[in-house]
């Protein structure tokens, strides 16, 4: 057995160590997104395979007999270039998914489908927003230069940000709640914009901001063609010893 753990979530580093204490032979990949990524205890890879394709020659190249895709639930075109390169060479599948997060009383939320929705969903009205949703997906919001942005990045921008009134903080999850709560007290934060990334690195502000009675504007996820779903680590651990393929699609 040699699995491709498809990574860059809390839960992926979560996974490589149960492999790691299971010794499983394994690699841990990540797209190279950041400087620095966190160390994992599995064999590392890092950068693009070059689409579907690449990742088709890479399964068979480095004879991977299993792919659990545990990226990110917005990191949609690995996942789809999962699926396809795993049905190119019958490599099994399966994504190790966490559940989105569900409003709870005294949330103020507004769900919307995509970035530009959320950028509509911003009052015209100037307010202080605090965009929790990294550095991929900002230029949109240039549409509505009239906020004063708050961005939370993983590195410091390399190139000016595509917003006039905008502050960086550099800070890697997972969050807590009461650096939330200070961070969104100290910039006088109105709104809060965040992708429904679900699990627990992410959630902190989602719960500062129901303590400050901040409305959020949460943007749903994207939408994946079908594929094998478990929920836990110890889920992936029984479905790679034992080819549990009924819960197959
Ligand atoms: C490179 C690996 C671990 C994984 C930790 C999780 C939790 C902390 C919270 C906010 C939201 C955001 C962002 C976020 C969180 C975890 C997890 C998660 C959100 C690292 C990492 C990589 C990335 C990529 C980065 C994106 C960005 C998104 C910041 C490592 C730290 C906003 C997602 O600068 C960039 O280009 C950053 C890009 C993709 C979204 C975006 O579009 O900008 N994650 N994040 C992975 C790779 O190279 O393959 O550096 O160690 C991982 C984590 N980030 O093992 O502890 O599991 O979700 N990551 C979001 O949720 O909206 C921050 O600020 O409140
Ligand atoms: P994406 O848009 O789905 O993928 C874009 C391209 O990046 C892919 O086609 C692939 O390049 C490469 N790639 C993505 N993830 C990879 C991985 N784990 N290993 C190797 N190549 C990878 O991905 P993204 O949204 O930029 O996310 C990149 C990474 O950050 C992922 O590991 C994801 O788990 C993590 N992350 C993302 C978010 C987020 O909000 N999007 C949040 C937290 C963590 P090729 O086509 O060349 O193979």
């Amino acid at each position: 057995m040699r699995v491709l753990l498809l990574g860059g979530t809390t839960e992926a580093s979560l996974l490589a160590r149960a492999l790691a204490v299971a010794g499983v032979k394994a690699v841990f990949s990540y797209a190279g997104r950041t400087a620095a990524p966190v160390a994992q205890p599995v064999p590392l890879r890092t950068g693009g395979f070059g689409g579907a394709e690449g990742l088709a020659d890479y399964l068979v190249a480095e004879g991977i007999t299993h792919v659990v895709d545990v990226t990110h639930p917005f990191a949609a075109q690995i996942s789809r270039n999962a699926i396809a390169a795993s049905a190119v060479h019958k490599v099994p599948l399966a994504a190790l998914e966490r559940p989105q997060w569900q409003a709870e009383p005294g949330d103020d939320w507004c769900h919307v489908p995509d970035v530009q929705a959320a950028v509509q969903a911003l009052p015209d009205t100037p307010a202080r927003v605090f965009l929790a949703i990294g550095k991929q997906t900002l230029a949109p919001f240039a549409a509505k230069p009239q906020h004063h942005y708050l961005l939370r990045l993983v590195d410091p921008p390399e190139q000016p940000l595509p917003l006039p009134d905008a502050t960086a903080v550099v800070a890697r999850g997972p969050f807590a709640v009461e650096g939330d709560l200070a961070l969104l007290r100290d910039h006088r934060i109105s709104h809060i914009v965040a992708k429904n990334a679900g699990g627990s690195g992410a959630g902190a502000k989602l719960i500062a901001a129901r303590r400050l009675g901040l409305p959020v504007i949460l943007i749903d996820r994207p939408a994946l063609p079908p594929r094998l779903v478990l929920g836990s680590v110890p889920e992936v651990m029984r479905w790679l010893h034992h080819g549990d393929t009924e819960r197959g699609v």
